[in-house]
């Protein structure tokens, strides 16, 4: 193991008649290769080199790998307790080039999934100064080709990594498209921090949370294939799905099942419903009111007292969501509650009274809260 936790395999040549060491090297090393990937054309990719072929592991961010479920479930109690988790064998391939950008290649999602591991990585790195989901340095890892035909994708604590069914092919295609890796890879960053229950109003932040960052990462990573927008899921529905996103952060209501607007009945709601209070702040608060096309998609968000809110960027509520998540969230927060953490953050980072701190209030109040 080396500092940051890595298995470093070490060969060590001596002289076998004095047993002096000549020379010593490790034997897993970084290599550059690329892949095709399904949804984010072809993209860079640093993997594992182990002499004779080519392991999808990233020695530079934690060792982070994408493994093949091979169409196996997890064995699972009342839902939750999973007593095992279907092996992921590591891709490996022999010229590190990864993928064909079509599912006939069962390595084309797994570079979808490590690309967005990698992005993700990145962004929490280069923007939050966080190290891994973590912040402590080590990688987690994906399992890609999970089940049959599931549409679903999701984070779990317990092997502290993700898991991605291929999709129906009517309703979804494979969910490892950029925002989706995002938004899995998040909850495991909220575990880690304010750990928001997963039901009523903290769920919905939680979800909220994933949401957002999942969409950070997705502008983060300018990639003209998949360009940042406010829609979570837009490349993995399918027409079989009715619709264009599964969430719409700017309007949630589009989605026919979330809600825009605070009210006292949204606790009651599933998380991935009352998360659209959240989702809409972070809209309003980064782009404000109004209509407004964001690399090509058009956006267009009420509030709900008429109000008209002006935005302060992404990297502002980035910033502030992401203090407030890691310094003033506890497990209980709530919406007022969220209201009250990001002003908190908005005051550390810009001072209270600033346009920011100001535009925090102003968001809030666009969707009922506070
Ligand atoms: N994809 C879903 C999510 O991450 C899975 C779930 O319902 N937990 O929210
Ligand atoms: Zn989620
Ligand atoms: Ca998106």
């Amino acid at each position: 193991m080396d500092a940051q936790g890595n298995p470093v395999a070490r060969t060590v040549l001596t002289d076998a008649r004095t047993g002096a060491q000549i020379d010593a090297w490790d034997t897993l090393e970084s290599a550059t290769g690329d892949g095709r990937s399904l949804y984010g054309g072809t993209v860079p990719l640093s993997t594992t080199s182990t002499g004779s072929a080519y392991e999808l592991k990233d020695p530079t961010r934690g060792n982070t790998y994408t493994g093949d479920a091979a169409g196996q479930v997890d064995l699972c109690l009342l839902g939750t307790l999973c007593l095992t988790r279907a092996p992921a064998t590591v891709f490996t391939d022999a010229d590190n080039h990864w993928g064909d950008g079509t599912t006939t290649d069962r390595a084309s999602a797994a570079v979808d999934a490590q690309y967005g591991t990698d992005v993700t990585w990145d962004y929490f790195k280069n923007v939050h100064g966080r190290n891994g989901i973590a912040g402590d340095g080590k990688g987690s890892y994906n399992r890609v080709h999970y089940g049959t035909r599931y549409n679903n994708a999701f984070w779990d604590d317990t092997c502290f990594c993700m898991t991605y069914g291929d999709g129906d092919g009517t309703q979804m295609g494979p969910l490892v498209s950029l925002d989706v890796a995002g938004h899995e890879m998040s909850h495991g960053v909220t575990s880690k921090t304010a750990a928001l229950t997963y039901s009523g109003e903290s769920g919905g932040l939680n979800e909220a949370t994933s949401d957002v960052f999942g969409t950070l990462v997705e502008f983060h990573a300018d990639n003209a294939k998949d360009a940042g927008d406010w829609l979570i899921g837009e490349k993995i529905v399918r027409s079989g799905f009715g619709r264009s996103a599964l969430r719409y952060m700017d309007k949630p209501s589009k989605d026919g099942v979330s809600v825009d607007c605070w009210s006292s009945s949204a606790a009651d709601l599933d998380v991935h419903y009352n998360s659209g209070i959240g989702n809409h702040f972070a809209y309003l608060l980064a782009e404000g009111s109004g209509p407004k096309t964001i690399n090509g998609v058009a956006h267009n968000s009420p509030t709900c007292d008429g109000s008209t809110v002006t935005g302060i960027g992404r990297g502002a509520l980035g910033a502030i969501w992401y203090r407030a998540l890691t310094v003033y969230m506890t497990s209980s927060t709530d919406y007022a509650g969220a209201r009250t953490a990001t002003l908190n953050a908005a005051r550390d980072l810009y001072g209270a009274g600033s346009t920011e701190y100001d535009a925090v209030a102003a968001a809030w109040s666009a969707v009922n809260v506070g």
